[in-house]
């Protein structure tokens, strides 16, 4: 963090169902001058499908067109597919619906035509009318692996088939130590803020952090970074976050994310039930906000989007203000 950024440009980093839900409100705001990183490191092949998860949860949701239950897949869905493929005895532990299923072979078919993920993940989204920019992190492959009492479980069969129902002893991004950070996200302007969503510390947003370059190209860029608590109260809005924060002996709260990410962000959003723990977490050394960050609508998600924005704001020094540690409101 040194000079204010030289145009209201934001960046943020999403992946997953909550992280998509405040890049939605962002978007709304910010359309062409908002910019995602999104995860890839939950992509997969199945049954001869290029499936990028978090890529089509951001890209529907943006797009206006997500499953509003469930936040993945699209709303409306028929599943014609998915029945016939079960009466086949072929592999029915993941759901594609059938409207879903051409967005896995669009993208499947323009890889085998030579098209990179970025240029599919811009014609995906411009088909959905889409102002804002959605980078995947990388084009090469990195996925996540989670390493339970000694096996070695590929990232969606963890998720979706065990239902997140065994120990997480550790977690690995195989082929992130070789893959390059996006050419376009090296290429990005400098933004006013960079705002880390509150998708799962650990599976949505470690993976681009794991990118060699991509924590460097953060902090290089001279902005303020700060980060949404995915955890609220002790608990996960949504997914296994505090599950795994537990059996990997992280303290289940906002300062537990907080520390997570010490060192690398500048401001931490933390939801008003949890305001007890600001003077522990400005301890750590980043400046807190505390507002009511639970999106159940459009309009909160659009509400925290501002609260984002206007303490991103706070956080740029400039000679006459610093910032201030915690911040309520
Ligand atoms: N999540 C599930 O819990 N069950 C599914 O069957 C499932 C299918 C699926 C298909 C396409 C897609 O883009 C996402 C899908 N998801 C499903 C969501 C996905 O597993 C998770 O959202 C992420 O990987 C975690 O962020």
């Amino acid at each position: 963090m040194t000079t204010p950024a030289a145009d209201d440009h934001i960046i943020a980093l999403a992946g997953g169902v909550g992280g998509a839900k405040l890049a939605e409100g962002l978007s709304h705001l910010l359309g062409d001058r908002l910019t995602v990183v999104v995860n890839t490191g939950d992509d997969f092949e199945h049954l001869g499908f290029h499936i990028s998860p978090d890529l089509d949860t951001v890209t529907y949701t943006l797009g206006g067109v997500a499953n509003s239950q469930q936040g993945w897949g699209l709303e409306g869905e028929t599943w014609g597919f998915m029945e016939q493929l079960a009466r086949l005895g072929g592999p029915a532990w993941f759901r594609l619906g059938d409207r879903d299923l051409a967005t896995h072979a669009y993208r499947s078919n323009r890889l085998r035509e030579g098209a990179t993920l970025t240029d599919i993940t811009a014609e995906l989204s411009a088909a959905l009318g889409i102002r804002s920019r959605l980078l995947p992190m990388s084009d090469d492959a990195v996925r996540t692996v989670i390493h339970s009492g000694g096996r070695s479980i590929a990232f969606q069969e963890y998720f979706v088939r065990l239902a997140c129902g065994v120990p997480v002893d550790r977690i690995a991004f195989e082929g992130a130590t070789t893959a390059r950070l996006n050419p376009a996200i090296e290429a990005l302007r400098r933004p006013a803020a960079v705002i880390v969503c509150p998708s799962n510390p650990y599976l949505s947003i470690d993976p681009i952090l794991a990118v060699p370059g991509a924590r460097a190209w953060l902090k290089g860029l001279g902005g303020p970074i700060i980060v949404v608590s995915p955890i609220v109260g002790g608990a996960a809005i949504k997914g296994p976050a505090a599950k795994i924060m537990q059996e990997l002996n992280a303290p289940v709260s906002a300062l537990g994310v907080a520390a997570h990410y010490r060192g690398l962000v500048d401001g931490i959003v933390i939801d008003r039930c949890d305001e007890a723990l600001a003077t522990e977490i400005a301890a750590l050394g980043m400046a807190v906000h505390v507002v009511p960050t639970v999106m159940r609508s459009r309009a909160d998600r659009v509400d925290l989007a501002k609260e984002c924005l206007a303490f991103a704001r706070q956080l740029v020094r400039t000679p006459a203000s610093q910032p201030s540690p915690a911040s309520t409101k």
